[in-house]
């Protein structure tokens, strides 16, 4: 496959509502599409991260010029490209894992639509659908937070995460615990927001039988997460600090967690993702994929991902409504709280180039073939 053209499309839409984290509020998604045209197909994919590095290192202005001086340039001097020559051909440049996913996945979903194959087939899915889970953010009262979840509920999601921080912690997953029930599946994500000192007061979380707490300390205290774990019963899940399945090894070896949640992008793609599912399959560690506000671009992948057999909990895979009143791609509805994983070629959706053009705000070449 000749790699003919790389063009970057810069969105932002507008969010259904703000969506408050323990590092920020997002009020909008404001991302970029990558788009390769080779000789054979044209393949898509979305980059995972921000204008802002809070939820990592990495961000938009970053990527693209990462991309552009250095990723794209190895993968291009390949010369006949294919997926499984792109992480090789970019393991010279240290770090950036989003950016090298967008790529990856734009070329793999070029390759697969040349083959007529669809991503779900390619990693080996198992699944017609996955269970749709939601991240419910931050709210200014606990009243809107219950308004919140009761929608949630009643739109069919299977399982609710609340997003934490010190002083929104116990009280809202006690209120929601109350007012729902303890049938609800429920478990909560702090992004970092805690240290080892607040080992006593998430040790109150215990009294509520949540599968799991999701990323308590720093990204890279590895060490911490294993001493907590010692310190309260709530599983701890790690997020932020999963990069590679040499780390997913390490931290299961550690006693640093005992839920895995899977982002693509966070660990540089598809292929990583999927030997981190093995190695946590291998360990009895059950695994489930992550959401990172994807459009139906970046959503429809995280779908046939979700599907493979060692993604056994609900994961981020929300509707597109969740958080899109209108999206670039036909939308994914839930329905008996479920999404279908897509069956056509490659990531099986494709833009719809009139939802595109109005949340396109420029597009640039990072390649041009002459
Ligand atoms: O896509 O449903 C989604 C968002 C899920 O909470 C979510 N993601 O840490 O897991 C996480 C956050 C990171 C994104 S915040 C910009
Ligand atoms: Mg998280």
């Amino acid at each position: 496959m000749k790699i003919e053209r790389v063009e970057l499309i810069h969105i932002r839409l507008p969010l259904v509502g703000t969506f408050r984290t323990s590092f920020g509020s997002m009020p909008e998604k404001d991302t970029f599409l990558l788009r390769v045209i080779t000789g054979d197909a044209e393949g898509w994919a979305e980059f995972a991260g921000d204008p802002e590095h809070l939820y990592c290192d990495e961000f938009a202005a970053s990527a693209e010029l990462v991309l552009r001086d250095h990723l794209i340039p190895r993968v291009v001097a390949t010369g006949d490209v294919s997926v499984a020559r792109v992480g090789p051909a970019v393991e010279a440049v240290k770090g950036h894992p989003l950016a090298k996913a967008v790529l990856e996945t734009a070329i793999l979903d070029a390759e697969l639509r040349g083959y007529d194959m669809s991503l779900a087939t390619y990693l080996g899915s198992v699944h017609d659908r996955v269970p749709s889970g939601v991240s419910v953010g931050i709210m200014d009262t606990i009243p809107q937070l219950l308004e919140a979840v009761s929608g949630y509920l009643e739109q069919g999601y299977v399982r609710i995460k609340l997003k934490i921080e010190p002083g929104w912690d116990i009280e809202p997953v006690r209120m929601v615990r109350r007012e729902f029930g303890d049938d609800v599946l429920l478990q909560v994500d702090a992004n970092t927001a805690y240290s080892l000192t607040d080992a006593e007061q998430l040790r109150k979380l215990d009294e509520f039988g949540l599968p799991m707490l999701e990323q308590p300390l720093a990204e890279d205290d590895l060490r911490g997460h294993a001493e907590l774990a010692k310190l309260v019963h709530t599983p701890i899940c790690l997020d932020e600090t999963i990069n590679s399945a040499r780390d997913t090894a390490t931290a299961i070896e550690l006693g640093a967690c005992r839920v895995v949640n899977v982002k693509p992008a966070r660990v540089g793609g598809y292929l990583e993702a999927r030997r981190i599912h093995d190695v946590a399959a291998a360990n009895g560690i059950p695994v489930w994929c992550g959401g990172m506000l994807e459009t139906g671009i970046g959503r429809a992948a995280n779908l046939a991902l979700a599907a493979l057999p060692g993604f056994v909990l609900p994961g981020d895979t929300s509707a597109s409504g969740r958080f899109y009143a209108e999206d670039i791609t036909e939308p994914f509805v839930i329905e008996d709280g479920h999404l279908p994983v897509p069956t056509g070629a490659g990531i099986g959706v494709d833009v719809l180039d009139d939802a595109l053009v109005r949340y396109t705000v420029a597009r640039r070449d990072l390649y041009s073939h002459r």
